[in-house]
Order: structure tokens, then C-alpha cells, then sequence
């Protein structure tokens, strides 16, 4: 779904499409100074010399086992440096990474190779005691398109990556108009969708939060999310970071001895997290005794409560920057210079000149400035349309391409933004997304699951949990029976409800729906 030409044409005029190519990333530092750090993991330092080189090598080697330019690839690996070294070798060759999470699941994997049409996975060996290998092999058996399964690590009776090598040789580059990657939406309605990210579109994204993070080539980048999320990769993130010729720090995990000792001998001048995360740093900082002054925190994905912004400044003494992002491609954020009121109680403007929303009511006519209504958007990062989907693209894209974000906002005077809540069947759970529709047809397979909803719990830790309200069919299930049942079907572990509600009946609306509003009103903490 390209963007229509006049549009296509503006962006270009501006200066935000440049014709740039995530193909070339690593290029220059790696001519210029190749013994200069990209990369720092747990376990070792990669200069961009050598990861090139690395990349150049796997190009060729996929591109001898048969992979083509345009074939997609799902790849679902830990922070670790093979996910920089895979994302760029198949840029270089022109495949399309489809970019899941490690804590996926058979369900989530399956479902990305099935919806991309992907021929490859890359997975890793192992990951926090949990055997990948014997995930992938669950998931090549019932994915027919499925050709190669790429193991990091020890790969058993697959492909190891690493054996997957043969001497660089000139591949002809992507278009800067074609599709680069796929990133997973948090979904609207129904599963998660596949989000098309063109090279030119996301090049700039790269470009404008590097520049407005003041983020150069004598930077350093901590990645303590994962890196296939939007937050990590392209805010500028380990994408941006690298654009810059600048270096990413790899953390396994957000967990703060993880993260903590990192900080303490990479000294990295920015980050992002969600603010669940953000909570469990402020809580443990005094334990690591860190300097945390230089850094700057980019916190978004989630509602962040004023006074954890607040803790940031006068606890960690770092400087918080505040963002509405989704992987659709829509950023708004606070800038480094504005007043601390402003980072603490909004998501600051949007990063493209050219960004435009709309906030609309019920009747998608346009609401004054400090009303609430829900958020659309159209502009040179945000997609035309989610892969594969067309009827569903109808009903969230206006005619003239607004995407209908499902999040409601408010525009002060000013033009700051702020999200007060959303209009969509997500729950947000510590920044991670889960689709309501998605884990209500899950757990409707359970046999004493006679009808379910699904829907938010205020937590103090995570921001929301997840509440299933089961009307069950016969002897009610429990809460931990949903959960081994879930696990059975291969559904991610952070999807499992955290809380059981059992019910005679859901309460409908007057049209006949799921009264979810009514339910998300009656739950408490306690579920
Ligand atoms: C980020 O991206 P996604 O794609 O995982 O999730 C997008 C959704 C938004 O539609 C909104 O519902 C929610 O996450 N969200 C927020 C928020 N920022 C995002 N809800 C409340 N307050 C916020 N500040 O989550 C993402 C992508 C790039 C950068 C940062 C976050």
C-alpha cells in the first residue's frame, strides 16, 4: 500500500525521504574507522569492520541457499549481536525480516510465518532455559511455506547461522520505496497485524529521533527492550544508533543487575523503556549505586504516572523524554529542551513537520483543542496499510488515509499531546500489547469456557494486567487450568490472563456487544 504520489512527492521535497537504504547501514563507519565499536553484548565487542563483514558473508550465503529478494523471514531473536548481523545481511539481500519477539510462542510464530508467507525462521538454540529449537521445529511442521529454519547457537538437526557464509559478493541494493521490514502491531481488533516499513520511511524515522535525541557517532545506545520492537530498534534505538555510526549496547533483558552494571561501564548516553520497567529501575537503583546523570530515558508504551517522572529527575538525576509511539509508525514525543512540566504530563509534539492528526469524536468530526477524542494520523512514517488485510484496512484508514489509532488524546493550545485512554480491545500490560479479540478466541476453546471477555485490571506495578471473565460451561475452570491451557496451544506466557473472574453471565450493551467498559469498571486489583 504505497503512499499516494502527491504525498509521496511532498515528503521527498521536505527532505524526509532521501532515498536512503537500510542496506547501507554499517557501511561508512566500517570504511572509515573499522575497528570503531558497533556493538557491545554480556559476552563481547563487535567492531564495525567485523560486522560488515559478517553481514556481507550471510547475505551471500542465504542468497546461495536460495532466498530471494522480497521473501520474507521471520526473525525472533534475543538482543544479542546475531540480531544485528541477520536484520542487515537480509537487508542487503533485499529479504523482508518479520521481526517477532523471543517470548513468542508456536501460536505467535506460526501465525507470522503463515501471514508474511515467510520461507525462513531465525530462532536461537536456547533462551532462558527455554529449548527454541524445539519451538522451531514445532512451528516448521505445520508452516508449509516454511524452507529453512536458522538456529544462533548450537542449531541440532537445522541450519546453524553461523554455517550459513560464503564470500561477499555485490548484491543489487533495495529501492528506498520498497518494504525493508514487518513490525507486529499492538493490534486494534482481532490478531496482530503485519505493519510494512518502507527504507525511506524508516530511514527517516532513524534520522529525526537521532538528530532530536541529539544521539551522534560518539554516542552510546542502551537496548534494554527488545530490540525487534519499534521502542528499541528504530527510536533512533539499535537501528539508529548504528545509522549514526554510533554504538548499542545489548542487554539480555531489563532486569537491573542486567542493566545496572551495563550502564556503569558503557556509560550509554540514552535509552528507552516502558514505564512498568522504568518503576522496578527507580525502586533498585539505590542497591547498584550507578551514575545515571548522563543518560537520557525515553518512556513511552504505556500511561506513565507523573511522579514516576518526577523520581527519574530527582533520583536518577537523568533526563526523562516522554513518547506516544506505535510500531504504525506515528511518534510523538517531548523534546530535550522543554520544560520538565510539559516531559512529565504530555507526549510532547510529533517528530515529522509534515505528521498530521486529526482528534475526532464518535461522528469522526473534529473536537476542540482539550477535549478528548481518538487520535488519527496520517504523514511520511506512517503506513497505508497493514499486509495482507484489506477489509480490515477499510474499516481503520479514513478515505484520504488517516490511520484510526484507537488511542484517545488531547491536544493542549500548545500542541502537546496527551493519551488519556483508548477506544481499542488491547491491554496494555506494562507496555506489552495484547489483543483482547485475539485472547478471548484463545480461551473460548477451552471446553469450560461457555463465553469470555477479556479485559484491563489496574495493577501498581505493571500499569494493567489481564482479567479474563469466564462464564463457564459446567464446573468452572481455574485460573491456572486457563493458563497450562494457553501454554498447551503455544499462546506467549506475557498473553496468559493474570487474573479469573467467574460469572453467570457478561453484561451486553444495547446493541448487543460485550459491555467490556462495564466489566473494566468493576474490576479491582484483586480481579
Ligand atoms: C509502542 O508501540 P506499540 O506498537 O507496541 O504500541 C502502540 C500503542 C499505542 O497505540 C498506545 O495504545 C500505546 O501503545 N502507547 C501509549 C503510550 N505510548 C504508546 N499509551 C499511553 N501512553 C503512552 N505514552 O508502544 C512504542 C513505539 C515507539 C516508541 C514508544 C512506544
Amino acid at each position: 500500500m504505497p503512499w499516494p504520489e502527491d504525498l509521496a512527492t511532498r515528503y521527498r521535497n521536505a527532505g524526509h525521504w532521501r532515498g536512503d537504504v537500510l542496506s547501507d547501514l554499517l557501511r561508512e563507519p566500517a570504511a572509515g574507522d573499522p575497528a570503531r565499536t558497533a556493538v557491545v553484548t554480556g559476552d563481547g565487542r563487535y567492531s564495525y569492520g567485523e560486522l560488515d563483514d559478517r553481514a556481507d558473508r550471510l547475505a551471500a550465503g542465504l542468497a546461495d541457499l536460495g532466498l530471494e529478494p522480497g521473501e520474507r523471514v521471520v526473525v525472533a531473536l534475543p538482543n544479542d549481536v546475531d540480531f544485528v548481523v541477520v536484520c542487515v545481511a537480509l537487508f542487503r539481500l533485499g529479504a523482508v525480516p518479520v521481526l517477532g519477539l523471543v517470548a513468542h510462542r508456536r501460536a505467535e510464530l506460526s501465525y507470522l510465518v503463515r501471514s508474511s508467507g515467510a520461507v525462513a525462521l531465525v530462532a536461537p538454540d536456547a533462551h532462558h532455559g527455554f529449548d527454541h529449537r524445539a519451538l522451531a521445529g514445532e512451528v516448521a511442521a505445520e508452516s508449509p511455506t516454511l524452507r529453512h529454519v536458522l538456529i544462533a547457537g548450537n542449531a541440532g538437526g537445522f541450519t546453524a547461522l553461523a554455517d550459513v557464509t560464503a564470500p561477499p559478493r555485490t548484491l543489487p541494493p533495495p529501492e528506498p520505496d520498497e518494504v525493508a521490514f514487518f513490525l507486529l502491531s499492538g493490534g486494534t481488533t482481532g490478531k496482530p497485524k503485519l505493519i510494512p516499513r518502507t527504507h525511506d520511511d524508516y530511514s527517516y524515522q532513524l534520522r529525526a529521533t537521532a538528530e532530536a535525541m541529539r544521539f551522534g557517532s560518539g554516542s552510546t545506545y542502551l537496548a534494554a527492550l527488545p530490540a525487534g520492537h519499534n521502542a528499541a530498534l528504530g527510536c533512533p534505538g539499535v537501528l539508529g544508533a548504528l545509522r549514526a555510526g554510533g554504538t548499542v549496547v545489548l542487554a539480555g533483558s531489563p532486569s537491573p543487575d542486567e542493566v545496572f552494571p551495563l550502564i556503569a561501564a558503557e556509560k550509554p548516553g540514552l535509552t528507552t523503556v516502558m514505564p512498568a520497567v522504568l518503576s522496578l529501575w527507580l525502586d533498585t537503583a539505590p542497591l547498584f549505586d550507578v551514575d545515571t546523570s548522563g543518560l537520557v530515558i525515553e518512556v513511552g508504551g504505556a500511561m506513565l504516572p507523573p511522579e514516576t517522572a518526577e523520581r527519574v529527575r530527582t533520583e536518577l538525576g537523568a533526563t526523562l523524554t516522554h513518547w506516544f509511539g506505535m510500531a504504525e509508525g506515528f511518534l510523538s514525543f517531548t523534546r530535550l529542551d522543554d520544560p520538565v512540566e510539559r516531559a512529565d504530563t504530555s507526549q510532547g509534539t510529533p517528530m515529522s513537520p509534515d505528521d498530521e492528526i486529526r482528534i475526532v469524536d464518535d461522528e469522526d468530526l473534529a473536537v476542540p483543542d482539550g477535549e478528548t477524542g481518538q487520535l488519527l494520523v496520517r504523514g511520511p512514517c506512517v503506513l497505508r496499510g497493514y499486509y495482507d488485510v484489506p477489509s480490515h484496512n477499510a474499516e481503520v484508514f479514513t478515505a484520504d488515509g488517516f490511520l484510526r489509532t484507537g488511542d484517545l488524546v488531547r491536544r493542549a493550545p500548545d500542541g502537546a499531546i496527551t493519551v488519556t485512554g483508548r477506544v481499542k480491545h488491547t491491554i496494555n500490560r506494562g507496555g506489552e500489547k495484547i489483543s483482547g479479540d485475539e485472547l478471548e478466541t484463545e480461551l473460548a476453546a477451552h471446553p469450560a469456557v461457555r463465553s469470555v471477555a477479556v479485559v484491563p485490571v489496574p495493577d501498581p506495578a505493571f500499569g494493567e494486567k489481564t482479567c479474563a471473565v469466564v462464564v463457564p460451561d459446567g464446573d468452572p475452570p481455574t485460573l491456572a487450568g486457563l493458563r497450562a491451557f494457553l501454554a498447551d496451544r503455544g499462546v506467549a506466557g506475557f498473553k496468559h490472563p493474570d487474573r479469573l473472574r467467574v460469572v453467570t453471565s457478561l453484561p451486553y450493551t444495547a446493541v448487543g456487544k460485550v459491555d467490556r467498559r462495564a466489566l473494566a469498571a468493576d474490576a479491582t486489583p484483586e480481579g
